[in-house]
């Protein structure tokens, strides 16, 4: 139960199965079977992803904490006071913590929206003890469709995003634009937008990061396989397949997907689906930018790049953009 009357009710807007069913099918027919990332984020999804934060290998997570550590205080005179603060796909909310820690009262509200409702109310609660005096208002939709977010505070004199992870790097180029317009839109003029934004760098590195020694993320990736039995009804064998990463280099992305080791069928919600041995079902891409490809996208959206902060080895960048 919250233990905090700063915690609002939930705006649940929950994807249903039936969206999971579609989007797995429509993928499934195609000639290189695909499944939209976002579908990877389940109860166990998410907590996997808590853990591949904590890999070695996963330099995203640890490098951005680092930027938002060393330059919180910049990053807060940027958003100014009286903001709500959107957050698209908050998680855990930890690197929220870190301007929370900063802000705490000079923000109007705090709006985390995520697609899994058990995480998402999790961590609204243990913000709202640790943060007491900052209105929390938690939304439970998949923020890359349309969805609705709750009445700003009276108090709140502008709107801006936050959104962090590099998660845009999962949008193929043209939905990254059409999401960054929708931001740019429910932000409105003078509204903002803090984002991270992981760079290019050399490929072993960038590729090390979706193929971890221990395994971690070989098990965020089946857990697609686990989803689609539990939910779809499909008969998958999880040792039949593994996870398999590769650097596009004409597309900027690491391609993650899941390789049938052998000829196999399949039924997904009561239809059939061959597979030949070393065919993939297409997971993930997680597309790496320069500041300038980044900027340029920005600009494309109603966006301009205001600051940039990056670390020592320019892996990572946390930049601020205004409409
Ligand atoms: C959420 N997103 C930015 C992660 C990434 O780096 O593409 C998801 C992830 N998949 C495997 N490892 C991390």
């Amino acid at each position: 139960m919250p233990t905090s009357t700063s915690i609002h009710p939930i705006l649940d807007q929950a994807p249903t199965t039936e969206s999971f069913r579609k989007a797995t099918l429509r993928g499934f027919r195609k000639d290189q079977k695909q499944i939209p990332s976002k579908f990877l984020y389940d109860d166990r999804g998410s907590k996997l992803f808590d853990k591949i934060c904590e890999l070695e290998e996963y330099y995203p997570t640890r490098t951005e904490i680092g930027i938002m550590r060393e330059n919180v205080s910049a990053m807060a005179e940027a958003i100014g006071p009286a903001a709500r603060l959107v957050e698209y796909g908050s998680g855990s909310s930890l690197k929220t913590r870190i301007l929370l820690e900063q802000m705490g009262e000079d923000l109007a509200a705090y709006v985390p929206v995520d697609i899994s409702k058990s995480h998402l109310l999790e961590s609204a609660e243990a913000l709202a003890e640790d943060y007491p005096a900052v209105p929390i208002q938690p939304v439970c939709a998949d923020y890359t469709t349309s969805f609705e977010l709750p009445e700003p505070p009276r108090s709140a004199h502008r709107t801006v995003g936050y959104y962090p992870g590099s998660t845009i790097g999962n949008f193929p180029r043209d939905q990254a634009r059409a999401f960054l317009e929708q931001i740019a839109h429910t932000v409105g003029p003078e509204g903002g937008l803090l984002i991270g934004v992981d760079l290019k760098k050399d490929v072993d590195v960038m590729t090390a990061a979706y193929d971890d020694a221990e395994g971690v993320t070989a098990a965020f990736s089946k857990n697609l396989l686990r989803r689609m039995n539990r939910e779809l009804d499909a008969t998958f064998d999880l040792d039949a397949f593994e996870h398999q990463v590769l650097w596009n280099e004409e597309r900027g992305c690491v391609e993650s997907h899941l390789r049938s080791t052998t000829a196999q069928s399949v039924t997904v919600a009561d239809e059939s689906f061959a597979f030949d041995a070393g065919e993939t079902i297409h997971t993930e891409d997680s597309h790496k930018y320069t500041l300038d490809g980044f900027a340029s996208l920005a600009a494309d959206t109603g966006f301009e790049v205001e600051s940039v902060w990056t670390d020592d080895r320019s892996y990572f960048s946390v930049q601020y953009c205004t409409t």
